[in-house]
């Protein structure tokens, strides 16, 4: 396939790839592909703090200051927040910088998707919006990307029930392309 038009969805509906901006998602959590210093950056990590407003970075310090005065690691995931966001919440994860992970970068991105889910599941939130994370300006390439966080996704859903809704949010129809061709949702393992 290589164009995607609409919704793919996948494991009774409750994972569901659309094409769009993730600071836009009607959901009570987005997931912010950020850095080890939560303190904002480019891409999804610039956009969610320029359309939430201070109030998250504000948060984000105090995290720092309180939980993780070295920065968050690579893989693990903290709350905020959505502050100005129609989300009421963010969860921030760092994804693995591709070729700079020492060949741990499947299982840090894993992380990043199994911590998060984990996270709202805590909170006991129902739906979560999560972006490509690492394929950006971390260069994780998007068929081996498509395949860790299918594989997260499908194992953590297949434990949990809390959470109801996950909704994966390419910023382009080519990515989501992607993503779809490469997907292991159904896989039998
Ligand atoms: N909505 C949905 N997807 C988006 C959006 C958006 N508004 N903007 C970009 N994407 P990236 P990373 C896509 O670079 O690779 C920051 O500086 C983008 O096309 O945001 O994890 C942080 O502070 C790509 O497919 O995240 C870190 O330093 C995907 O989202 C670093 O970048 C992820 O791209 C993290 O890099």
């Amino acid at each position: 396939m290589d164009s995607f038009t609409g919704s793919q969805s996948y494991l009774e509906s409750r994972v569901t790839v659309v094409t769009g901006d993730i600071t836009k998602q009607q959901v009570d959590a987005i997931v912010n592909a950020a850095n080890s210093s939560l303190m904002g950056g480019g891409g999804v990590d610039g956009a969610i703090h320029a359309a939430g407003g201070p109030s998250i970075l504000a948060e984000c310090r105090e995290i720092r200051r309180t939980q993780y005065p070295d920065g968050l690691p690579t893989g693990e995931a903290v709350l905020t927040t959505g502050g100005k966001l129609p989300a009421r919440f963010v969860i921030h994860t760092v994804g693995p910088v591709w070729g700079r992970a020492g060949g741990r970068e499947s299982e840090l991105l894993a992380a990043c998707y199994r911590n998060s889910l984990q996270l709202a599941a805590d909170h006991d939130l129902r739906a979560i919006a999560f972006p490509a994370i690492s394929t950006g300006i971390y260069g994780y390439p998007r068929e081996q990307a498509a395949i860790v966080a299918s594989t997260a996704i499908k194992d953590f859903l297949s434990r949990n029930r809390t959470l109801r809704k996950v909704r994966l949010v390419f910023y382009s129809p080519g990515d989501a392309a992607v993503f779809v061709q490469h997907q292991r949702f159904e896989e039998e393992r």
